[in-house]
């Protein structure tokens, strides 16, 4: 990658999607933090395609995690960073949580099955009090929209001191919106905040037009008191606790509940001033021009990943493995990247290619055109497709 992260002079190079990984030649970029900073860590957690990274982007306003309909898109955790006056938001971009035999059906890597938490334990978690759980439901999803992933409940159960939110994904695709109510009954168990249903009926929120006040819907000062500093966290969960889990349909300790849909500007902004709102003193983790932890590589290889899953059946993408064979500034200022796809079946590599070459370049095009609205420069991607020998 060409871009350094720091001039000699101390001057930054704007890098509007990506931090350089910190090592190498790279310098990182150290947080520019003012006095009275404040900091919310933010892990958006729920089942496959629920909608968390459609919510991340959102939030950050810029596309850096891939998004498609089908599972499992998001295959390891990344952060986007959020940053607006003296306020960080560090968002947690999980895979849907999983379990062992669907990592083993869908050919996905076993680190899909790491908790949450133990992805971003250190540095990134120093206290519980910084820390929020931003639990989505898809509640178009008939299936399972009527209780929570057993996964995601033992997340939740594993860290009973972290605060949590529900959102209620994707209500513009459900019709009968009065559905809604009995859903927010089922996945809280009838209890917000620690009180019987204190959730507002209307379908836009009053959150939409009031913002909460600091403290008091999120989390209690008692809370934070409580948990400040607590050492661990986590906690392993008996065989009972896990039975009476698998029983359960809600969780009764969301702080709150939002009927929201990712797709809704004014939504994803109600929700922002929430998480603002909630932040609390703290120091920056990052510069406040970066976006997300992940390498420019590492945002351009999940952006393909994005292409392959929306144009092709899903055991062709999940099996192609890829390799970035340069990626460097072109004449005119553009980014020029050439990667190389591998796949290992004849078959397949005849369907990424499509007839007479027309899918590659399609799919090319269509990410060059993503990542330039990433890096904000004309990008030129050059795909090819080989058999792994
Ligand atoms: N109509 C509608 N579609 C949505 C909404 N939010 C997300 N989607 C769609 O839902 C699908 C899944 O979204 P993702 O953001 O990839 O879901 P995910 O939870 O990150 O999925 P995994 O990474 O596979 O766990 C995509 O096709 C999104 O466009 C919403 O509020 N309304
Ligand atoms: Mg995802």
């Amino acid at each position: 990658m060409a871009c350094r992260a720091a001039e000699a002079d101390g001057s930054f190079y704007r890098l509007p999607a990506s931090v350089p990984p910190d090592s190498g030649n790279h310098t990182p970029l150290h947080p520019d933090q003012p006095d009275n900073s404040k900091v919310l860590k933010v892990a958006i957690i729920g089942a496959p395609n629920a909608g968390k990274s459609t919510l991340s982007n959102q939030l950050l306003g810029r596309k850096v995690f891939a998004v498609s309909k089908k599972v499992h898109t998001t295959r390891s955790r990344a952060l986007g960073v959020l940053t607006e006056n003296d306020t960080q938001i560090i968002l947690l971009d999980t895979p849907g949580l999983t379990t062992p035999s669907k990592v083993k059906r869908h050919q996905l890597e076993k680190s899909m099955l790491v908790d949450p938490w133990n992805t971003v334990k250190e540095p990134l978690i120093s206290c519980v009090a910084l820390f929020l759980f931003v639990v989505m439901v898809d509640v178009a999803d008939r299936w399972t929209c009527n209780r929570l992933d057993f996964e995601v409940l033992k997340c939740l159960a594993q860290h009973p001191n972290i605060p949590a939110i529900l959102v209620l994904n994707k209500v513009d695709l459900v019709k009968a919106k009065d559905k809604l109510l009995d859903l927010t009954a089922e996945l809280t168990c009838g209890i917000v905040n620690g009180q019987k249903m204190r959730v507002r009926l209307m379908v836009k929120p009053r959150w939409a037009k009031k913002r909460p006040e600091r403290d008091s819907e999120l989390s209690p000062d008692e809370d934070n008191a409580r948990h400040e500093g607590s050492a661990e966290p986590s906690s392993v969960l008996s065989k009972e606790q896990l039975k009476a889990l698998r029983s359960q349909q809600g969780w009764p300790s969301f702080k709150d509940v939002f009927m929201f849909s990712s797709t809704d500007r004014e939504d994803v902004d109600t929700l922002k001033s929430y998480l603002m709102v909630a932040a609390k003193p703290g120091p920056w983790q990052y510069h406040s021009e970066v976006l997300t932890d992940q390498s420019p590589e590492e945002v351009c290889t999940s952006i393909i990943r994005e292409k392959l899953l929306e144009h092709l059946p899903q055991e062709v993408p999940y099996s192609l493995t890829q390799t970035v064979e340069f990626w460097r500034d072109g004449e005119g200022g553009e980014l020029d990247i050439s990667v190389k796809l591998y796949a290992m079946k004849d078959s397949h590599v005849r369907m990424v290619i499509g007839t007479a070459g027309q899918l590659v370049a399609r799919i090319a095009h269509e990410v060059s055109k993503d990542l330039s609205q990433v890096y904000l420069r004309e990008v030129r991607l050059k795909l090819s497709v080989k058999l792994r020998k």
